[in-house]
């Protein structure tokens, strides 16, 4: 039945391909990119608090991948090698965060014969965004502040920038009216990829007010597995995300920030509809490829943690949808995957071949039942401090500065709440996990040893006393 099942899913899809390529035309690419969206904030997939209609209709007409992955970061800026990894297809010890010397997808898209346009976030440096990109409008270079006053830049034919002045617009509606307005220009001459890349639901969480006032007085629950303080010192518990929210975390304060974060993807979502409903007006909807993903989560409360800076599932872990030619309908994918993965799915798709260098592999077999399974296991790192590994079931993480390790049973126990690795029934799992960790490191060109002669003190004693007012910028 299951095999009979992916093959008329294998022949729709087929058939799709086929009328596609029967016009000689390649499929137009919308990319919606979000900041720092915890996987677990869409309606459709399963949020019973959240309101996000224009990305529940997406995971309706298309496939939801339910274990996409950031592969983590060298830098407490995660934002920056995510987006580097994504353009470039490459892996986090092969990818150069400003992509010098390193071609993109997007440019091999233009050579291909697509229009290409951003707008948004870029964070990897101007002259990776030039060379990326034909055309941009209200482009914003790099870091975060308050989203009614960016400094915004144009991106002329050219290829120079131009400064931008941001009508006192808030940031995601600003970038949203240069996607609709640059749909609206479309009339299927040429392909396309229009890049949208917003700044939210990244803090500072300003969604306008009538979003925010929704959760007042309801607010959502916090997290299942929030934690006052997380147990130990992972080497990063003090950094500028982590600050946002005094120490010990308590319920009601994480419940605020949720408020707020809910309110700013309800707000993004609405925007996300506009442009759709562009892309429906511009008469190229179904020769369209639309995606939607985020650069990775977020904390917000879980294991006493608030930003992106460790490697459990509520940080790494990124929402990802595709939908239109070439893409299933309706569907799930739980197969493990990376965010880098994205362009080379859309390369094949598009018949677009892959820059130099890039390792993402194409999630179509998986997404047409051709295939069970893309990647056995993900690896994911965070500076010199964290290392992790999880496979279907089992989940490996390792702070080498304080030789602790941690083991998690993913299916029993998804929230990870629950470390394994010290009872002795498990030690066969650490090992094996440990030595596939070594291997995976190996090939991705990670030298970093699994520990250490001279460990710091595991143990956390949160600042006390009033925090900080200004905190150091941090994407
Ligand atoms: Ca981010």
């Amino acid at each position: 039945m299951k095999l009979l099942l992916s093959t008329l899913v294998l022949l729709s899809v087929l058939c799709a391909g086929g009328l596609a390529a029967e016009s000689g035309a390649k499929p137009n690419v919308l990319f919606l990119f979000s900041d720092d969206q915890r996987a677990d904030t869409i309606g459709a997939l399963g949020n019973t608090v959240i309101r996000t209609p224009a990305l529940d209709a997406l995971v309706g007409r298309g496939t939801a991948f339910t274990r996409a992955y950031c592969m983590g970061a060298n830098q407490g800026a995660v934002c920056v090698p995510s987006r580097a990894m994504l353009m470039s297809g490459r892996t986090l010890f092969r990818v150069n965060e400003q992509l010098h010397g390193q071609t993109t997808w997007p440019e091999k898209f233009a050579a291909a014969g697509y229009t290409t346009f951003i707008t948004g976030k870029w964070h990897n440096g101007g002259e990776s965004a030039l060379r990326s990109f034909q055309r941009g409008k209200a482009v914003f270079l790099g870091g975060m502040g308050d989203p009614y006053k960016l400094p915004l830049q144009d991106i002329g034919e050219a290829r120079t920038f131009a400064n931008k002045r941001v009508s006192g617009g808030h940031s995601v509606q600003v970038f949203t009216d240069a996607a609709v307005e640059f749909l609206r220009e479309q009339k299927g001459t040429a392909p396309f990829l229009c890049y949208v890349a917003f700044n939210a639901p990244h803090d500072p969480r300003i969604a306008p007010k009538e979003y925010r006032e929704k959760f007042y007085g309801h607010e959502p629950p916090a997290p299942a597995n929030f934690l006052p303080v997380h147990p130990f010192n992972n080497g990063e518990m003090t950094i500028r995300d982590e600050a946002l929210a005094p120490w010990p975390r308590t319920p009601e304060i994480v419940r605020q920030h949720l408020a707020d974060y809910y309110a700013y993807i309800e707000f993004m979502d609405a925007q996300i509809g506009r442009i759709i409903e562009a892309l429906q007006a511009s008469g190229q909807a179904e020769k369209t490829i639309v995606v939607f993903a985020s650069d990775h989560g977020l904390a917000i409360g879980s294991h006493g943690l608030f930003g992106k800076q460790n490697l459990y599932d509520h940080s790494m872990h990124a929402p990802l949808v595709l939908a239109g030619p070439g893409i299933p309908q309706g569907r799930r994918s739980d197969a493990l995957c990376y965010l880098l993965d994205i362009f080379p799915t859309l390369g094949a798709l598009a018949g677009v071949p892959a820059p130099e260098g890039s390792e993402g592999r194409s999630l179509i077999p998986v997404a047409t039942g051709q295939a069970e399974t893309s990647r056995a296991v993900i690896l994911t790192a965070y500076t010199k401090v964290q290392r992790a590994l999880r496979e279907d079931r089992w989940k490996l993480i390792v702070y080498p500065q304080i030789n602790k390790t941690q083991l998690f049973d993913l299916k029993a126990d998804p929230l990870e709440l629950h470390d394994l690795a010290a009872d002795p029934q498990h030690a066969e799992e650490v090992r094996r996990l440990t030595a596939r960790l070594h291997k995976e490191q190996a090939e991705a060109g990670d030298n970093l040893p699994l520990s250490t002669a001279t460990p710091q003190p595991a143990e956390f004693t949160f600042p006390s006393g009033k925090r900080s007012g200004k905190v150091k910028s941090i994407e």
